[in-house]
């Protein structure tokens, strides 16, 4: 599938001869009428979206570079710890980016992975290769939010500064400007606007113009020890890291799994999801380049096209939306008012057990489905999409608030899931404890009106014990 979506880009470029590129995926962070004088190149500052094809922030950079003549560079600063990160996932993101290495070599552009902040290391390498513009990705996270604007405080004025969307289909600000309150008010917004934006990509081509600076070679070795990471979370084997590794996933999904995904897709015991979260998270895929591929089965397979474009497009850009738009989106100030009320007025609800993070970690509950659930999460990096909402909802139950319920939801997902520290953990987490995105549901217990999930709920939806049996052999 690989060989066949390559031929294809250069195909479509070939047929178009020059690209158009879309200029609302660009939002200018610094405005600079002309580009500095002696320039030496353009740099793209990659962070979310760690891939060289069907990326439109280095689709941009090179356009610019191309329109001036100059080198491309792309760079990637590593920092030691993030939002409980581990091993594992420092693991999968710096084995990708070997591999983004080796393809922008063939491509004449330069990688440079630097070791520290963005807004120490891009200025000085601004400063050293006399840049004369910077691109870089999108992300609505505060983290990423910060970093650029620490960065930008930093830039020397001439430098023009802009940011793509390379993440979603449709851009993050152009899907919708403001706070949206379900998947049903944004689903208009994004599937009408898909004719434009969910299109065939140029390839990034082989940089005419070739730096005269010398690169140094990356020392892997020395990414791995500057970071400060728990090691005794272990890498997963079910998800080969990197561009590659995720064409691989989906051609297996389209073949052998998207005819099931429709109608087995919530059963945990069937194999019958997609499992691209991770490649996604990391940017080493593009959400838009998979959809495209998939699409070609529509006929065949309509229904489960239809329902994976919900999943994959809409429900990821609605997450995108809320954390871009809700600074509180991941503690209970981000929640509705009537869930903040209804949860306030179960703050004293009795709880039917209550057990420490040390316990919930190392699952040891009463509860032999979520004990299952949560070996699945620690020991594969992923829970299947069905348990993680009553995995969420069973913390609410067992803490004794629902902030500490809001606070170990996320930390035991970011830590274990290759795919936490992404707006979609974040969301999932505040839908199952405070109905972000939902509606209020018939009063009980502790959970009040948010949407309540229950074991025998569970029992009959699928083969519970099947599902336990084959955690607990793990
Ligand atoms: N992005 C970076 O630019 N530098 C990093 O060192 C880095 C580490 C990292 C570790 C785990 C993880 O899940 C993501 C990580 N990312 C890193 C990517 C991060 O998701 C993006 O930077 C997002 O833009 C932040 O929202």
């Amino acid at each position: 599938l690989a060989e066949e979506i390559r031929k294809k880009r250069h195909e479509l470029f070939e047929s178009v001869n020059a690209f158009r590129f879309n200029k609302k995926r660009v939002q200018v962070l610094t405005e600079v009428k002309e580009f500095p004088e002696n320039s030496k190149g353009i740099l793209y500052w990659m962070s979310r979206d760690q891939r060289v094809q069907d990326n439109w922030s280095l689709l941009y950079a090179q356009k610019l570079a191309l329109k001036q003549n100059l080198p491309l560079y792309v760079c990637f600063c590593l920092v030691p710890t993030f939002l409980n990160a581990t091993i594992r996932h420092y693991y999968f993101m710096l084995e990708g980016l070997k591999e983004v290495e080796k393809e922008l070599n063939e491509l004449n552009i330069q990688f440079h992975l630097l070791i520290g902040q963005a807004k120490d290391q891009v200025p000085k390498f601004i400063q050293e290769n006399k840049i004369a513009g910077l691109i870089c990705d999108f992300s609505p996270l505060r983290i990423h939010k910060n970093w650029v604007e620490e960065l930008k405080k930093n830039l020397p004025d001439n430098i023009p500064f802009a940011q793509v969307d390379a993440h979603n289909v449709v851009p993050c600000w152009i899907a919708s400007d403001k706070l949206e309150y379900a998947a049903r008010t944004i689903r208009n917004k994004i599937n009408s606007k898909l004719d434009d934006y969910l299109t065939e990509f140029p390839p990034v081509i082989k940089h005419p113009v070739v730096s005269e600076i010398e690169k140094k070679t990356i020392d892997w070795e020395a990414c791995y020890s500057s970071l400060q990471v728990d090691q005794s979370v272990k890498v997963v084997k079910w998800a080969r890291p990197g561009y590659l590794g995720a064409i691989k996933n989906l051609e297996d999904f389209i073949k052998n799994k998207i005819k099931f995904y429709d109608s087995e897709r919530n059963d945990p015991n069937k194999n019958a999801l997609s499992n691209m979260s991770p490649w996604y998270h990391f940017g080493q895929v593009s959400v838009q380049r998979c959809m495209l591929e998939v699409k070609k089965y529509a006929s065949k397979n309509s229904e489960a096209v239809k329902a994976l474009m919900e999943e994959s497009i809409v429900r990821r850009e609605l997450a995108d939306n809320f954390c871009y738009y809700q600074p509180n989106y991941d503690n209970l100030e981000g929640a509705y008012d009537w869930a903040k009320l209804t949860l306030e007025a179960h703050r004293k609800d009795k709880r039917p057990a209550l057990y420490s993070l040390s316990e919930l970690e190392n699952f040891k509950t009463s509860d032999r489905l979520w004990n299952a659930s949560q070996i699945q999460l620690r020991v594969e990096g992923k829970m299947h999409g069905f348990l993680r909402m009553y995995w969420a909802k069973k913390i609410l139950e067992w803490t004794e608030s629902p902030e500490q319920g809001l606070e170990y939801a996320i930390y035991l997902n970011d830590k274990y899931s290759l795919d936490g520290r992404d707006p979609n953990g974040y969301v999932g987490c505040m839908w199952s404890i405070c109905g972000i995105h939902d509606q209020g549901w018939a009063e009980r217990a502790v959970f009040g009106k948010i949407r309540y999930m229950n074991y025998e709920g569970c029992k009959r939806k699928f083969d519970v014990e099947r599902f336990i049996t084959r955690y607990y052999a793990r």
